[in-house]
C-alpha cells in the first residue's frame, strides 16, 4: 500500500511506528514481532553459521546488523529490534555466558552477596561497545520510515539467569535468595539498574527510537515481591532514562503480570504495555484506557506456526478489538523456530489490508 493511503494522522509521522506514542490511534497499527529475527529464517541460519555462535553473532556488528535488517527486507515491519540478546548484560559485567547447542544458556551462577564481588560493573561499557556499534550500523542502514527498537532485560528476569545459571521453570533460586537477603539480592538488582540504564541510554545515543524492557519472568512473583523487584526497578530505569531522553518511548514487557498489569504500568510510568499471550480480551481492549498507554500485542506464536483461517480469524479479532486505540501489532511472545516464514508473511499481509 503507498503511504500516502494511509490515515493522514500516519503521514504527518515519519515513522508510523512512532505515531501510538504521539496519541495517535493510527490504522492499520503499526507491526513487529518479538524474536522477528530468528532460526525461522534462512538467511538468519546461514549469517548465524557464518558467525561461528550465536554470541559470536551478538558481538559481530556487521553480522548482528545483517540479522536485524533480513525480517525488515523481507516483510516491511515498521520497526527493527536491535538483533542481541538480555543476557549479554551478565556477560559484560564479567559473569562468564555460554550458549549451549540446543540447550540455552549457561553461566556460572551468583547465588550469595560473596559472589557479587565476580562482577565489575566498570567493564560493561567496553563489553557492550559491540552491542552499541552495531545499533549504529543499523540505524544506517534502515529504511529512514522504519523505527528503532532498543532492548535490555528488566533486572529481575535478567538476575533470575545470574542466579539459576540457565534458564529455569520456576525461578526458584532467585526468589529464595530474594527472601533469604533482601538486601544482598537488592545490591545485584542495583547494579543491574546502573547498567541498563547506561547501556539503554548508549543504545539511545547511537540511534534506538524506542526501548523495550524484556520481564520475562515478570508473573512468577507474588505482589510485594512484584512492586519491590518489577515495578521498582523499571520505575527507577524509566525515571533515568527520561531524564536523559525525554522523548524516547519505552514499552514493558512484564509477561505473566496478569491482572498486575495495570499497576505496572501506573507505578513505572512505561509509555507502552506488552501483552501477553494469555492476557484476555477484555484486559487488552480495557483495562488500560485510563493509563496513558500503547498497547501492544498478543497473537500466540503458535498460531504462526499453525497459519491457515484460525489465524487469520484470530487476526481479524484482535483487529476488531483494538480498533481506534493507540495499539501495536505483535505477538504474545518472542517467534519459535518451527514457524513457517511464509505465514508471517501472511499475518503482515492481513494486519496492513485492514482499513485500506
Ligand atoms: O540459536 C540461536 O540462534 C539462539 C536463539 C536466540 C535468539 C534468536 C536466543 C537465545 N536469543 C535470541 C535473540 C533475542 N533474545 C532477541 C533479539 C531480537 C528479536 O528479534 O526479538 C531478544 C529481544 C531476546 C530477548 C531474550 N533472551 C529474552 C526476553 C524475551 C523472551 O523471549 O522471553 C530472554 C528470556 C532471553 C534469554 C534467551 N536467549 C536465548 C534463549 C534460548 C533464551 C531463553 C533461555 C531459557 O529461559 O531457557
Amino acid at each position: 500500500m503507498p503511504a500516502d493511503t494511509r490515515n493522514t494522522k500516519a503521514a504527518t509521522t515519519e515513522k508510523r511506528f512512532l505515531a501510538p506514542f504521539r496519541g495517535e490511534a493510527t490504522w492499520p497499527p503499526p507491526i513487529w514481532l518479538m524474536r522477528q529475527a530468528g532460526r525461522y529464517l534462512p538467511e538468519y541460519r546461514a549469517t548465524r553459521a557464518k558467525a561461528g555462535s550465536f554470541l559470536k553473532l551478538c558481538y559481530n556488528p556487521e553480522l548482528a546488523a545483517e540479522v536485524t535488517l533480513q525480517p525488515i527486507r523481507r516483510y516491511g515491519f515498521d520497526a527493527a529490534i536491535l538483533f542481541s540478546d538480555i543476557l549479554v548484560v551478565p556477560d559484560a559485567l564479567g559473569q562468564k555466558l555460554e550458549f549451549l547447542e540446543g540447550e540455552g544458556p549457561r553461566l556460572e551462577p551468583i547465588r550469595e552477596v560473596a559472589d557479587l564481588t565476580r562482577l565489575d560493573p566498570g567493564m560493561a561499557e567496553a563489553k557492550l561497545a559491540p552491542v552499541i556499534e552495531t545499533v549504529t550500523r543499523i540505524r544506517q542502514d534502515l529504511p529512514k520510515e522504519t523505527a528503532l527498537i532498543g532492548f535490555c532485560g528488566a533486572p529481575w528476569t535478567v538476575a533470575t539467569y545470574m542466579v539459576e545459571g540457565q534458564g529455569s521453570s520456576d525461578q526458584a533460586k532467585a526468589r529464595l535468595w530474594a527472601y533469604r537477603d533482601e538486601e544482598g539480592f537488592g545490591q545485584l538488582i542495583d547494579i543491574l539498574i546502573d547498567t541498563s540504564i547506561d547501556y539503554l541510554s548508549r543504545q539511545v545515543e547511537a540511534g534506538a527510537d524506542c526501548l523495550q524492557i524484556f520481564d520475562t519472568w515478570a508473573g512468577s512473583l507474588p505482589d510485594d515481591e512484584f512492586e519491590r523487584w518489577v515495578i521498582d526497578p523499571t520505575r527507577r530505569i524509566r525515571e533515568a532514562l527520561r531524564a536523559r531522553h525525554p522523548n524516547i518511548p519505552v514499552i514493558g514487557f512484564p509477561r505473566g503480570a496478569g491482572p498486575s498489569g495495570t499497576w505496572y504500568v501506573a507505578e513505572t510510568g512505561v509509555d507502552g504495555i506488552g501483552c501477553d499471550t494469555a492476557t484476555p480480551p477484555f484486559m487488552m481492549s480495557e483495562a488500560y484506557e485510563d493509563e496513558d498507554v500503547v498497547v501492544q500485542g498478543n497473537l500466540d506464536p503458535l498460531l504462526l506456526v499453525a497459519g491457515g483461517e484460525r489465524l487469520d480469524d484470530r487476526v481479524d479479532e484482535i483487529l476488531e478489538l483494538m480498533e481506534g486505540q493507540r495499539f501495536i501489532f505483535n505477538l504474545g511472545h518472542g517467534i519459535v523456530p518451527e514457524t513457517p516464514p511464509e505465514n508471517v508473511a501472511r499475518l503482515v499481509e492481513r494486519v496492513r489490508k485492514v482499513g485500506a
